[in-house]
């Protein structure tokens, strides 16, 4: 970590020909279960990881805000005032900052001064890890300690929603951001996006570990599909407040769902609602088979749930279903599942440690065979969420 921060102050002395102030890191996410529950106000249990985005800032004396990332050279220094509002061209990384700043602005907060910062991820790009919330939740830590705004965790939070809707254009859940900013190490957070109650719960794996397997599939189309799914399923809510007073498909469970499941205009409907619904109640299940060390039963809930995204949600695809079936099948493994919004990026797989290398040698191998190229593997470990490190130079 300390070789990490040295690169990033030099690369910023080399952009600014200055010192930078201060140390930041925000993590990305996994999610164990609860897959596309969030925008339908329902439950999820993600953790924030080891891998994630580092940054060193300092303030500037005018308005200007001025970026840099290793992982960008191409695109150089970004520059703009911080409360310019018009959009960078193209797919800047620049405008998440933008968006996080306008978010931020929304809430009363003022900016009278700009900053510099030099940032370096290591969530592999595209990977569904959540790169874009973890940029996000670094802009709203280096905001808060540069300006010294006492901005609630939870605002940051908001504010990193708002700016992939508003600003970005995805219709995502809080999921991700909610991960980031609150998570802690070696704790997932279970947590009701309908209530915003959240519980740290402890996660005792034993001699089990989770393993991250990337497709390293670019994920074309993934934000269009996004909106579909979020779309599909206020449709589906629309629908059956004919028959029952819903403001979220989390609010059923799945007796009440099936009930009323014929009511739905289309087989499309009911599909996508009925993963929705029953996701959430695995959700709930699998939380308590945690709490109680039954990682058998945590295994198998995750198996159902890629099931349910594969054939009722269809974010899967061949890459990901690949990954996870031949996982599925591997001694030691308890289960194994997509993780994130789908269509490419991660799947996880609940793994003895003595197994791991097996695991990689049967799904490289067959992932290589069905798709052509090689996947990725990581040993997931949980970290701290977003958060300012300390002075440059202590
Ligand atoms: C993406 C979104 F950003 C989350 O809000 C969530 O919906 C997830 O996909 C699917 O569970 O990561």
């Amino acid at each position: 970590m300390t070789e990490i921060y040295e690169e990033l102050i030099h690369v910023f002395k080399k952009q600014f020909h200055h010192e930078p102030t201060d140390k930041f890191f925000s993590p990305g996410r996994i999610n164990l279960i609860g897959e596309h529950t969030d925008y339908n106000g329902g439950h999820v249990f993600p953790a924030s990881i080891t891998l994630g985005t580092y940054g060193v800032a300092s303030q500037r004396a005018d308005s200007l805000v001025k970026l840099y990332s290793t992982n960008f050279p191409d695109e150089g220094v970004i520059s703009f005032d911080v409360n310019d509002e018009e959009k960078l061209p193209g797919s800047s990384w620049g405008n998440f900052v933008k968006g996080v700043l306008q978010a931020l602005r929304g809430y009363g907060n003022r900016f009278e001064h700009g900053f510099e910062l030099v940032i370096n991820g290591n969530i592999p790009n595209g990977s569904g890890l959540s790169s874009s919330s973890s940029l996000e939740l670094l802009i709203g830590v280096v905001a808060q300690k540069l300006y010294d705004l006492k901005i609630p965790r939870l605002q940051l939070v908001a504010s990193g929603q708002r700016a992939e809707n508003d600003f970005v254009g995805v219709n995502t859940g809080i999921m991700d951001q909610f991960a980031i900013g609150f998570g802690e190490a070696d704790q997932a957070i279970y947590l009701d996006t309908n209530t915003m109650i959240y519980e740290m719960v402890p996660i005792h794996l034993g001699d089990y570990v989770v393993v991250i397997m990337n497709t390293n599939k670019r994920r074309e189309l993934a934000d269009s599909k996004y909106n579909e799914r979020v779309r599909e399923t206020q449709e589906a809510v629309y629908q059956l407040q004919k028959y029952t007073p819903i403001q979220y498909l989390g609010e059923l469970d799945a007796k009440t769902f099936n009930k009323y499941a014929d009511k739905l205009e289309s087989n499309i409907l009911v599909k996508r609602a009925r993963h929705a619904v029953y996701e959430n109640e695995r959700t709930k299940i699998a939380v308590e088979a945690l709490k109680s060390n039954d990682l058998a039963s945590f295994g198998k809930l995750m198996n159902e749930s890629h099931q349910s995204l594969k054939d009722d949600y269809a974010v899967t695809g061949i890459e990901l279903d690949t990954l996870v079936e031949t996982a599925q099948t591997v001694d030691g493994v308890l289960g194994a599942r997509m993780t994130g919004a789908g269509f490419g990026g991660c799947a996880i797989a609940l793994v003895h440690q003595d197994n791991v290398d097996d695991l990689k040698a049967a799904v490289g191998a067959k992932y290589e065979s069905v798709v052509g190229y090689d996947p990725s593997f990581y040993v997931a470990n949980v970290g701290d969420g977003a958060h300012w490190v300390g002075k440059v130079g202590e």
